[in-house]
């Protein structure tokens, strides 16, 4: 079978030449135009990054180099044993653009698992943060620390040729990969189950096997299979996004894909963006508490218009691109549906009910763009039932699983020698000129 950086070696050369041609024959296309709101407004609708993996379409959603999660979900292998996409397939599909085989997929779970410890220093480091630090701070400065061992600066001192940038930032992306279940785990037990003993990563499983294993939840198979699926899911929702955007950033800088990604990881710890799983968890059940058992629709309904008078967002809800609901939310929500303890979940039902109440009452509203549901409206409401009760965590979680997108970008960008990002920015007072002047 062939290995992943063999695949990648055959698939660079002809997006090379796919980037060298819009260069030199297409590179003053217009592709749109500027306008006041796109620079007052975060950027949003500007049409200014290149980003390989995946493009989000506002009405479908997320495809994978062209693939839908449906799409994904039908050839991409699981796990042996089960039955959801694994991060390891869609890491293979990100990076490559191909459909890895089940062998392929087992030999880079395999790659990944011998590469899981952490070093020595690392482990020191996250014991001695205090318990109440944010485990996203945690995170964030643990992965930082990993690029103490980088290929990529460690080359690059040497003097290495551009030509083997994404190489080094491969080799860094794998290992920076195959560390974060060691590093995210021990973020946990450290503060939520202090004293217990850390299982050692087993060679035979794949990445979120370990993960799970290393949480504590392994032998809840049900639990292991959705983070399966919520991490490969979570992979990546294009370049613009504030983590990725942010990852692509500092890389293009040629920092490293560990001070890259950390970078990305505190972008993520934002309440619009990667808190919002958290926040979603927080406001369902603090309408649980208010309103007791057996919901009705019309409760839930004046509880979105509390929340929404009191000038709060409905977390989970709206979204900067998309104008649909998220196939993620629908593809999590089939997950529940196959699954007769989630089905029978209260916390779940309330999830339920909420979206068949909640985009009338944001269309009447009339303030977001898109009044459905996004990923986040049920992703940590599945790990509250699971048992996974620690809701400042789950940033955490997406945390592991956003890596696969911003570093395949990272290798990406270095394989096509992409330059440093820097935008044009203007004061108001410039704009107005402009404004005057056109
Ligand atoms: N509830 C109430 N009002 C909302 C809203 C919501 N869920 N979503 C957007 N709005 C409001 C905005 O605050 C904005 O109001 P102002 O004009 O007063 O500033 C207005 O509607 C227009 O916003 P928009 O263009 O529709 O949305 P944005 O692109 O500005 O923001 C997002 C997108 C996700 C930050 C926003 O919808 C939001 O805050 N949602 C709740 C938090 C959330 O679920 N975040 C997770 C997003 C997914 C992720 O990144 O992980």
């Amino acid at each position: 079978t062939k290995s992943l950086r063999d695949t990648l070696k055959e698939v660079i050369p002809a997006k090379q030449e796919q980037l060298k041609k819009l260069k030199t024959e297409h590179s003053q296309a217009v592709l749109g135009e500027v306008k006041v709101e796109n620079v007052i407004g975060g950027m949003r609708g500007l049409k200014a990054m290149l980003w390989e993996a995946s493009v989000l379409d506002p009405i479908e959603g997320i495809r994978f180099h062209g693939l839908s999660i449906p799409d994904c979900q039908k050839v991409l292998p699981p796990a042996p044993g089960g039955k959801e996409i694994i991060p390891e397939s869609m890491l293979w599909l990100l990076l490559t653009g191909q459909v890895p085989t089940p062998e392929q997929t087992a030999e880079l779970s395999r790659e990944l698992a011998e590469k899981g410890e952490l070093p020595k220093f690392v482990e020191e480091l996250i014991d001695s943060f205090p318990k109440s630090l944010h485990p996203m701070t945690q995170l964030g400065m643990a992965v930082a620390a990993l690029n103490h061992d980088s290929s990529f600066q460690a080359a690059y001192e040497r003097g290495m040729k551009k030509s083997e940038y994404w190489t080094h930032t491969l080799e860094d992306s794998i290992n920076l990969l195959a560390r974060l279940p060691a590093l995210a785990a021990r973020i946990y037990r450290n503060v939520y189950k202090p004293g217990q003993e850390f299982p050692a990563i087993n060679k035979d499983l794949d990445l979120v096997g370990n993960y799970s294993n290393l949480l504590g939840y392994g032998d809840n198979h049900s639990l292991t299979e959705y983070l399966r699926l919520y991490i490969a899911l979570h992979g990546d929702h294009e370049g613009g996004n504030a983590s990725a955007h942010t990852a692509h950033l500092v890389g293009s800088t040629l920092s490293d894909p560990y001070l890259s990604y950390s970078a990305a990881l505190f972008a993520l710890a934002g309440p619009l963006h990667g808190l919002a799983n958290q926040e979603v968890l927080r406001w369902q059940l603090a309408m649980q508490k208010e309103l007791g058992d057996n919901i009705t629709h019309e409760q839930i309904k004046e509880y979105l218009w509390k929340t929404l008078k009191s000038g709060q967002v409905v977390p989970g809800y709206g979204h900067g691109v998309l104008r649909n609901p998220d196939p993620r939310f629908i593809a999590l929500q089939e997950f529940c549906e196959t699954r007769p303890e989630l089905k029978s979940s209260p916390i779940i039902d309330l999830v339920n009910k909420t979206f068949q109440v909640a985009p009338d009452v944001l269309k009447e509203h009339g303030k977001t763009k898109n009044p459905y549901p996004n990923v986040d409206a049920t992703s940590g409401c599945v790990l509250y039932h699971y048992g996974l009760t620690e809701f400042k965590y789950y940033t955490v979680i997406f945390g592991v699983s956003r890596a696969l997108g911003a570093l395949t970008q990272l290798v990406w960008a270095r394989a096509l020698g992409l330059p440093l990002e820097r935008p044009k920015s203007l004061s108001m007072d410039v704009i107005e000129k402009l404004i005057k002047s056109s």
